[in-house]
């Protein structure tokens, strides 16, 4: 009797296996645009499941190593990273991860074309894609309000020569929190003209590697909160490769994202240049961040699809009551309730894509730039959160298999939790798009862009799930203008049910305009699905008997 061995799950090219992708850009894009790119992106989703993949996992085997001494008792503070970890490094900058955005060879698309590229790479990379996003947050506050001193800075961030480019690191997070970046104690002393010494320690800083990074500090004796916080750009090394007055602590022991060193470090004078003059540094650090937080939502979508392949993949292999998964119907409902999940997060990051690509070219209307401070933050909490659910449900379709780290797959749940956690978790942004909304007063231009897509859908099957949207908006506005009167702490007890109602209603609009679009079944079905089960019940209304009911519960 031949023993039984189950065959692991394979990739196949990440471009051509994956229908959504391709649906998405022949909806989107020009066909000019498109069979222009398709090479490049056919390329990357092979490199996806090979070298890069292999790369990624090289990375991850061999972590990052923090060396504070040599053998001689000097302090050299070095952080040992993979060959591998490197060569991802290359590999970004040849295939245009971040410099795909800035030529702008596309215009306003390009900022798709660029994102396609991160969505292929990310998920095999081992968060490569995190120092990515730094690097092109901080290219585009630099844009924005650097100046001819930090061109050439600019020129490094968005290079395709491996050996110009350069990656930035983001530092904000100190001990006092991730969140409360107001409270930030770190203290510049001007030098002379806009060169400055930093001193004081940043508890979480990302990519501790790169060559530069963005950071926030006070000038000395300036006002408390964030409007006395201005931004810093750092060149970390001398020429000789040592750091300039900057202590590392320690490497943080983390539950994913372990390929990537996180340090924790001191300044200790650090140099550094103030960039975009002094005061109101959260605001315009949000240049940056709101960047990083595109990169978040479209890593969540990415990881997702990746969690998906293989458990589709799995279930053409996996016999069970003897036929394959893929068989039996209660799994293939399960898989379709995560590829609903994908394509409606798919198309909710896309579409904030699509609009970060208008407004840094100038295209957007007023309205457009309103709706994309809004949609920003609402993407970013929604999808990061649908990541970890998909992930943690495709675990469960392996069985045992997916609770074995030497599968490779744990590491997919694990990476996925720091999706909702860092630049900004759920109820922070949650916070940050009830804000969005007031200052801009944007609740009527969301909701007059919804309406106006759907108005364009002219399918006949599609019509009830038009009505549904429609009634969906109205109940959003009516939750607002409610929520307005009862004051603000009612309107922030359900910020977190109005973002999640506002990216489900989002959503509907955006499959019900694929469907429409493309008259595919797939995007039909889903279309309806999605309506039929997400948009009711909507708001939360009792958020009063929800808050009163912790505080009974906990005693109180
Ligand atoms: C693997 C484990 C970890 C790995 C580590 C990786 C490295 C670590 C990475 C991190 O550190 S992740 C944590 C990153 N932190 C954040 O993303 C910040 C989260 N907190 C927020 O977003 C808060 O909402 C915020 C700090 C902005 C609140 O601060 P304030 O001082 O109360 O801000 P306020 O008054 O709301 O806004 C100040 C100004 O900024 C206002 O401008 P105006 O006064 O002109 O109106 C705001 O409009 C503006 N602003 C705030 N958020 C904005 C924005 N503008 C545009 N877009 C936004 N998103």
């Amino acid at each position: 009797m031949s023993e039984f061995f189950q065959d692991p799950p394979r990739l196949g090219n990440q471009y051509d296996d994956d229908a959504l992708l391709r649906a998405y850009l022949r909806w989107r894009l020009p066909p000019k645009m498109l069979a222009e790119i398709e090479p490049d992106l056919r390329r990357l989703g092979h490199r996806a499941a090979t070298d890069i993949l292999a790369l990624g996992e090289a990375a991850e085997a061999s972590p990052p190593r923090h060396v504070p001494y040599d053998a001689w008792g000097h302090r050299v503070d070095r952080i040992e990273t993979s060959d591998a970890w490197r060569e991802l490094d290359h590999i970004s900058a040849t295939e245009g991860i971040v410099a795909t955005g800035y030529e702008r060879k596309h215009g306003a698309r390009s900022r798709i074309d660029q994102f396609v590229r991160l969505y292929l790479f990310a998920p095999s990379s081992a968060l490569y894609s995190c120092p990515l996003a730094m690097t092109d947050g901080a290219a585009r506050f630099l844009e924005v309000h650097g100046d001819e001193s930090t061109r050439s800075v600019f020129a490094h961030l968005t290079s395709r020569d491996p050996d110009a480019f350069w990656t930035s690191g983001q530092w904000m997070t100190e001990r006092t929190g991730g969140s409360d970046v107001g409270t930030t104690s770190t203290v510049a002393r001007c030098e002379e003209g806009d060169t400055y010494r930093l001193y004081g320690s940043k508890w979480f800083t990302s990519a501790t590697t790169s060559q530069v990074a963005m950071t926030l500090a006070r000038v000395e004796g300036g006002p408390a909160g964030s409007q006395g916080l201005s931004v810093f750009l750092i060149e970390l090394r001398d020429g000789d490769g040592r750091l300039r007055n900057i202590r590392i602590e320690r490497l943080k022991d983390k539950l994913g994202t372990r390929a990537l060193p996180t340090a924790e470090l001191m300044l200790e004078g650090a140099p550094a240049q103030l960039v975009g003059g002094a005061g109101d540094g959260v605001r315009k650090i949000a240049t940056l961040f709101n960047v990083t937080r595109v990169y978040n939502a479209i890593a969540a979508v990415a990881g997702m699809r990746r969690a998906i392949a293989l458990a589709s993949d799995y279930a053409r292999r996996r016999r069970a009551f003897g036929k394959l998964l893929i068989e039996h119907p209660l799994h293939v409902e399960t898989l379709a309730d995560m590829q609903l999940e994908l394509r409606a997060a798919f198309l909710l990051a896309f579409r904030v894509v699509e609009l970060l690509g208008k407004d840094e070219v100038g295209e957007a209307t007023e309205s457009e730039s309103r709706l994309l401070r809004f949609l920003i933050p609402v993407a970013k909490l929604y999808t990061a959160k649908q990541a970890i659910a998909v992930t943690s449900e495709a675990l469960e379709a392996f069985g045992g298999a997916g609770y074995l780290e030497d599968s490779g797959l744990p590491r997919l749940l694990r990476d996925a939790q720091v999706l909702s956690i860092w630049e900004g978790t759920t109820n922070i942004l949650s916070l940050d798009a009830l804000r969005a909304m007031e200052r801009g007063d944007t609740l009527p231009d969301w909701a007059s862009d919804v309406k106006r897509r759907l108005s364009a859908v002219k399918a006949s099957a599609l019509s009830s799930c038009t009505e549904q949207i429609l009634r969906a908006v109205h109940r959003i506005e009516e939750y607002a203008a409610r929520a307005a009167n009862a004051g603000s702490e009612f309107q922030q007890t359900g910020a977190r049910g109005f973002a999640f109602a506002v990216a489900r209603t989002e959503a509907a609009g955006l499959l019900v305009e694929h469907a429409n679009a493309e008259a595919d079944h797939a995007a039909m079905i889903s279309a309806k699905r999605w309506c039929a089960r997400e948009l009711e019940p909507l708001v939360e209304a009792d958020v009063e008997y929800r808050a009163g009911s912790v505080a009974l519960e906990n005693g109180g």
